[in-house]
């Protein structure tokens, strides 16, 4: 690979990607391919430290390769590949979980959140799953992590415990940074504009699957909770009209004063239908080579396939090293 600055990413199969996925994280990859090395990753993984159907996990994995495919991550261009598919990850991970505390796990958000939600099954996975995250990304000494703002906190923490490696075997791992968009970093709940947007959600009129057809964009859309006010104007307290013009601007490129006067006197009623529209329109070619995508399973494998052999050579010479360093004996 050329001398770039390294991006790497990744995005759980927990089903088809929101609205908020793609704003805010799957969205940004494709511009950064054309400046970085950009190495990007279905993380099957993680996805089973919540009870996943084996048989919907294996089809939502495959459906988020050709969906990453499709909203133009380019193998040509990029490392693409299923996380599990690559031993590295785990193996490095184990080297890190020695080198991370519990109290650090213990303050992870995402864990208080999902050991609530998941009450019955507070797995050790769940505890360690950001382990497994900066294993995903040190594997690769990565310059840059692409996400949406709910991860910030894991990344700080995969800069902890490759900087505390660093000091107790010598310097080696690079500090990933977050990269993190100005608009978009948190796309809202369409029924509580309070909550992230989340594929996980139980209320499907909450969620936008980029996948979902136009009517029922639209019909979401109309249904999303505002305030009784009648202004589109972005405002402390009017949540939902921010998500919306938020939405908005991201798919039009439109910045808010512009929208705030395309809307003036008119009502939420016809703010909100533009924005369905807009995003319905969006993501119509998205949808078109999804359906293209995934008819040829047979491209598919190959471009998986190939993408895990590529990570794996990259990895494994990063992660040989890790395992000199700890004083493993060498192999060969
Ligand atoms: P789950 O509900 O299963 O936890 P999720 O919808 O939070 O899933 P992830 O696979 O955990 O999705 O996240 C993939 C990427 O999308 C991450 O970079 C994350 O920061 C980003 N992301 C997720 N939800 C949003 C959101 N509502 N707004 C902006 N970015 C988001
Ligand atoms: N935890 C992330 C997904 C993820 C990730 C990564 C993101 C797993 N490994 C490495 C960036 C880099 C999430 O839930 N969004």
């Amino acid at each position: 690979m050329e001398d770039k600055k390294l991006i790497f990413s990744g995005i759980q199969p927990t089903g088809t990607f929101t609205l908020g996925n793609y704003i805010g994280a799957v969205r940004n990859w494709k511009p950064l391919q054309e400046e970085y090395n950009c190495i990007y990753c279905v993380v099957d993984m993680h996805a089973i430290t919540v009870r996943q159907d084996p048989v919907k996990l294996r089809q939502n994995t495959l459906n988020s390769y050709a969906l990453l495919m499709a909203c133009g991550i380019d193998v040509e261009k990029s490392i693409l590949f299923i996380q599990s598919h690559v031993k590295t990850h785990a193996e490095l991970s184990w080297i890190l979980g020695c080198n991370t505390q519990f109290g650090e796990l213990s303050r992870m958000t995402q864990f208080k959140d999902k050991s609530q939600k998941h009450a019955d099954d507070v797995n050790a996975g769940l505890f360690t799953y950001p382990v497994l995250m900066a294993a995903d990304i040190l594997a690769y000494n990565a310059d840059l992590v692409p996400v949406g703002v709910d991860q910030k906190q894991h990344l700080e923490l995969a800069r902890n415990i490759a900087q505390r490696f660093n000091q107790r075997y010598g310097d080696f791992f690079k500090l990933p940074e977050p990269y993190i968009s100005e608009i978009g970093a948190k796309v809202m709940s369409l029924q509580d504009p309070t909550k992230k947007m989340s594929k996980s959600d139980e209320n499907p009129n909450a969620v936008i699957l980029i996948l979902d057809d136009k009517d029922t964009i639209i019909r979401k859309f109309k249904r999303a909770v505002t305030d009784s006010e009648a202004e589109v104007c972005y405002r402390d307290g009017k949540d939902g009209i921010n998500n919306l013009m938020t939405i908005y601007s991201s798919v039009t490129g439109k910045n808010f004063a512009e929208i705030e006067s395309e809307f003036s006197g008119k009502g939420y009623g016809d703010f909100k239908l533009a924005v369905g529209e807009a995003v319905a329109d969006h993501l119509e070619p998205i949808r078109t080579e999804f359906a293209r995508l995934s008819a040829d399973k047979a491209y598919l494998k190959k471009c998986y396939t190939e993408g895990a052999e590529k990570a794996l050579r990259y990895s494994q010479r990063i992660v040989s090293k890790v395992y000199r360093k700890v004083g493993f004996v060498d192999r060969t």
